[in-house]
């Protein structure tokens, strides 16, 4: 089994050591790691991992900005990075973190690495252990903040 990784310069912490660092913890598939400039370029760097590295699945990180043009970016990158799942009939775990979600940088640093660290899990369980990820069905999992959980309790 194959992971790849793809991250970018754009984003203010290094979210594919993170997901490296992650994903090493809990599995011994060969990872492959990509950087390109910014989220758009993501959605081809994923394709390429799947189809001419032969990943098995995919994460791709990445950290809109705050301002609108960013979230329109981020939007159309999402549309890419879906069409490319689309058309390798793989996953590609989008891991986006908005520049604005967080407070200061701190808690932006924060949420960039703790985000990349529990969708590098999900991965992982998507790909070895997917009866596990059903486990977890309906129960209100976030990345980065807390959980919503089930609402009924
Ligand atoms: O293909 C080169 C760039 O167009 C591409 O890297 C873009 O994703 C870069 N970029 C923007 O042009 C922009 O307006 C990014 C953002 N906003 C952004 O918020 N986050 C990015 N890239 O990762
Ligand atoms: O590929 C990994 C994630 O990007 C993907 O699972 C998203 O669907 C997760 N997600 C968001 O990133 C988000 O901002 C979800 C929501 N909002 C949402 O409102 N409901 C979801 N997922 O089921
Ligand atoms: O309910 C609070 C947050 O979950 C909500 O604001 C999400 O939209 C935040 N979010 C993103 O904006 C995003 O691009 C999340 C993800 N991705 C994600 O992958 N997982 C999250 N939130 O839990």
């Amino acid at each position: 089994m194959i992971i790849g990784v793809a991250d970018t310069t754009f984003a203010r912490a290094n979210m594919g050591a993170f997901a490296v660092d992650e994903l090493k913890k809990h599995t011994s598939a060969r990872i492959i790691r990509v950087t390109v400039p910014g989220v758009k370029d993501l959605p081809v760097a994923a394709k390429k991992l799947i189809e001419e590295e032969r990943c098995d699945i995919v994460m791709a990180l990445g950290m809109p900005g705050g301002k609108d043009q960013d979230k329109i970016c981020a939007h159309e990158a999402s549309q890419g990075i879906m069409m490319a799942q689309l058309m390798t009939n793989k996953h590609i775990i989008e891991v986006f973190v908005h520049e604005d979600e967080a407070k200061n940088d701190a808690e932006l640093a924060w949420l960039l690495e703790q985000r990349t660290r529990e969708h590098a899990v999900n991965v992982v369980l998507m790909l070895t252990r997917p009866q596990d990820m059903t486990k977890l069905a309906g129960t209100g999992q976030r990345q980065g903040f807390a959980d919503a959980g089930p609402a009924r309790r």
